[in-house]
């Protein structure tokens, strides 16, 4: 048997007549250089040693493969490519067998499809994501899939990135044998024993016939081909690898398969070379960069089996869902017995709305419902493990309610604000407890957003930010660590932001202009819009709170006051820079807004000018990229990523820019400071470019040079 090039990560040993190739890359078996070679090498062998009748690819490990080793994109290709290992196991003259557990995804899939038999157990989950890293399946995925289980079923799959259960993938025709132990090697080799007894060929995907069983069939293939193209072209807002997968499955139907394998390879290497790959990429690393806080690294969380939520409003209401949909009981205190009773309206509107919409059943309701309990007593709270403070954004009531926490919980309880802006240390330190005390920032709706800004203090110890994090993988959020500041990472950036918006306005642009360019750079909504939706009564409330102590010499643009004096708040008061008639969540543009607009001009003597789209989004980036920047610098966020994962998951940054550093290292950096010494000359005390961003462009250096491991 020829020597084994990557032994320490692709093994193998032979097992009667069957080859046992076992890849062990920790920590999800990912396609790397070596386990490529060892694969390769592991089909020579079986195809050269005729005591090898069989071979079987299992995954040491909780996967069998997670797909291509996704760190080496962007760099120079290394052999064997994985479209040639795949055909070369495809080749084998011996029947070649993958048994699947866990993972079986992008390239790890495409493996298992080159062989000529697979068998999967229960928890195995089988799919080709790559559509969400910007790419497409590279190494026959295209190909094969449809010719196994049909164009439009492969068209799902691919196009949505989803991943199918072992039940699903054995309906779908992508698995031929579902083993019923969790032990797959012992199911695999039974598996192989069970072929070779009935001398079963060797068969290739290649050659299925699933695409063109006839005229109808190759009808229907086209068919589901056209109905696709014309939804992605619908659906896939900007992105770039959709339609290539449209056009590659096409080929699967109209071309041979060589021929169809060459135009996925084009295809496949148009999509690496595009900024949207770097972006999703980044965007998949980041997100789960964030989870590794320095806190979390040695400390153990405290427990978290009893949850309390001071507040029914809006935020308590959430948070109480998002912690009933997590399995866990919640106990909710509000002022008096009327908020407590509306409070619970707010959570039963929630599961209500889901039963209509026939995504819950009645009795299923009940049953979490029977988790709630609600009290205007504090004392109820006396043993619970973690508690989030949701009231009125007044920091002489919450803490108030710090001190009722204070006197009442047990010792080792987690007690969390969900405050928006407020001094968490002025709180923490207003207690006899401070260390117990921690910032849990969630989004509206607080079921729904995934992020949760964790909010670090200065005299939190270290186990309390690491249960933090632990609730946050509970309830299936996205922490981000935060220092303390005024609207922390997200909503400290989205006042600046903001602010730039409000002065192209106030200078020219009309509000549906600037949504309009914003929306077209990739975002859900413009900055109006998301003024309308959010209510303009909270901003403008910490606008006057802010008043005090605003600098007099700073522009402050007074349009959006101009509304709110109006009661026209948004989509909640039917009108607000948008009107909604009749309740519609989609606003029209407003001629009396533009009249407030224009008297506004007048009254601070600004003869309005035209902006181009492309300017509007060039001043709107920069102003997110600076304040980015500067949370960095002053150690509110620990890296760029944590600026990116936060507008990725809280304020609708477009995924395939991978966020706002990320896009500002796409961009280039001194582009990026070129153009803030540019609209510094009009407001040089707004457009201060950030230290950082000043010495990472001398220093010919890009924001993904401080992402390390925190
Ligand atoms: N390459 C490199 N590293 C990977 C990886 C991959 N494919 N998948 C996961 N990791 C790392 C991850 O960064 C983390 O590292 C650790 O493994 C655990 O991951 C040619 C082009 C498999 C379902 O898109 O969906 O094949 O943070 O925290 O929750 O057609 O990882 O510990 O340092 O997510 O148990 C297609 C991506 C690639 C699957 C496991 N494959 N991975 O989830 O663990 S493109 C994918 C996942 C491709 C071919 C194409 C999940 C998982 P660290 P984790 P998990
Ligand atoms: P809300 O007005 O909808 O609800 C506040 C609730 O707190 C009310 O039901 C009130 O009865 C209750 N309450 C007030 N004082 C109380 C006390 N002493 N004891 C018990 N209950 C009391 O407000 P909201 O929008 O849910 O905001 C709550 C907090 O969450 C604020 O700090 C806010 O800044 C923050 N926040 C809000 C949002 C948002 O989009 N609304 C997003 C993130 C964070």
């Amino acid at each position: 048997m020829p020597p084994n090039p990557s032994a320490d990560v692709v093994t193998r040993e032979l097992r009667g007549k069957v080859l046992l190739v076992t890849i062990d890359h920790a920590p999800v078996n990912a396609l790397s250089a070596d386990v490529r070679r060892g694969l390769l090498a592991a089909i020579e062998a079986a195809d050269a040693d005729h005591a090898v009748e069989a071979v079987l690819i299992v995954g040491a490990g909780r996967n069998f493969i997670a797909g291509a080793d996704i760190r080496e994109f962007g760099k120079p290709p290394v052999p064997p490519s994985l479209p040639d290992v795949c055909n070369r196991i495809e080749a084998c003259t011996k029947p070649v067998v993958a048994a699947i557990h866990g993972a079986a995804l992008g390239g790890g899939l495409e493996v298992a499809l080159a062989a000529h038999y697979r068998i999967a157990v229960d928890g195995a989950k089988l799919g080709l994501p790559e559509v969400q890293l910007g790419l497409l399946p590279g190494a026959g995925g295209t190909q094969r899939t449809p010719r196994l289980i049909g164009a439009a079923a492969a068209l799902d799959l691919i196009l949505s990135g989803r991943h199918a259960g072992a039940k699903e993938a054995l309906a779908l025709g992508l698995v031929d044998r579902l083993g019923s132990s969790g032990d797959i090697l012992a199911e695999g080799l039974a598996y192989v024993h069970e072929l070779l007894a009935a001398h079963a060929p060797v068969r290739r995907a290649r050659d299925a016939a699933a695409l063109d069983d006839g005229a109808a069939d190759r009808a229907a293939s086209l068919a589901a081909v056209a109905t696709a193209r014309a939804e992605t072209a619908k659906k896939s807002r900007g992105l770039f690898s959709p339609l290539k997968i449209v056009e590659a499955v096409e080929a699967a139907i109209e071309q041979p398969f060589d021929e169809g394998l060459r135009l996925e390879r084009k295809l496949f290497l148009q999509c690496i070379d595009s900024p949207q790959r770097a972006g999703l990429i980044h965007a998949f690393f980041a997100e789960r960069e964030v989870l590794k806080a320095p806190e979390t690294r040695n400390a153990k969380p405290r427990a978290l089996d009893r949850i309390g939520v001071v507040g029914g409003g809006t935020m308590g209401a959430g948070i109480a869902v998002a912690v009933l949909d997590a399995g866990l009981p919640v106990t909710m205190i509000e002022r008096d017995d009327e908020s407590l009773a509306r409070g619970r309206a707010h959570i039963e509107k929630v599961y209500d709305g889901l039963i209509a919409k026939g995504r819950l059943g009645a009795e299923k309701k009940a049953d979490i419902m029977t988790r709630w309990s609600g009290s205007t007593s504090y004392d109820a709270l006396a043993d619970t493990d973690l508690v989030i403070e949701a009231v009125f954004e007044d920091l002489a009531v919450k803490q108030a309610v710090f001190a009722e926490l204070d006197r009442v919980c047990k010792a080792g309880a987690v007690l969390a604000t969900n405050t928006s802006y407020l001094d968490i240390d002025a709180i923490a330190a207003s207690i006899s407890r401070p260390a117990d005390v921690i910032g849990l920032h969630f989004f509206s709706p607080a079921n729904i957003m995934k992020l949760l800004e964790v909010v670090v203090p200065t005299q939190v110890k270290a186990d309390v930010v690491a249960t933090a994090f632990e609730l946050a993988k509970k309830l299936r959020k996205t922490p981000v660590r935060a220092g303390v500041c005024d609207g922390f990472i997200g909503n400290r950036v989205l006042a600046v932001y903001r602010s730039a918006a409000d002065a192209m306005m106030e200078d020219g642009a009309s509000p549906y202009q600037i949504d309009a360019a914003v929306r077209a750079f990739g975002f859900p909504m413009g900055p109006f819009q998301v003024v309308d939706l959010a209510g303009g009564d909270i901003g403008w409330a910490t606008r006057k709170r802010r008043a005090a102590t605003r600098n007099p010499s700073a522009r402050y643009v007074q349009i959006a006051d101009r509304l709110c004096e109006r009661g026209w708040f948004g989509q909640k008061t039917g009108r607000g820079f948008y009107l909604y008639p009749e309740g519609s969540r989609s606003g029209a543009p407003d001629p009396e807004v533009e009249a407030i607009i224009d008297a506004e001009r007048a009254r601070a003597g600004i003869t309005p000018r035209t902006f181009t789209d492309e300017e509007i989004v060039r001043r709107y980036m920069a102003a997110m990229i600076n304040e980015g920047a500067n949370v960095v610098h002053e150690g509110i966020a620990l890296r760029p990523l944590d600026v990116d994962v936060t507008f990725l998951y809280g304020y609708g940054f477009p995924r395939y820019r991978g966020g706002p550093m990320k896009y500002a290292d796409t961009v280039g950096l001194p582009t990026i400071l070129a153009d803030i010494r540019e609209f510094a000359k009009e407001d040089p005390l707004f457009w201060q470019a950030s230290p950082l961003l000043v010495d990472l462009v001398e220093r010919g250096a890009d924001f993904a040079s401080l992402n390390h491991t925190a």
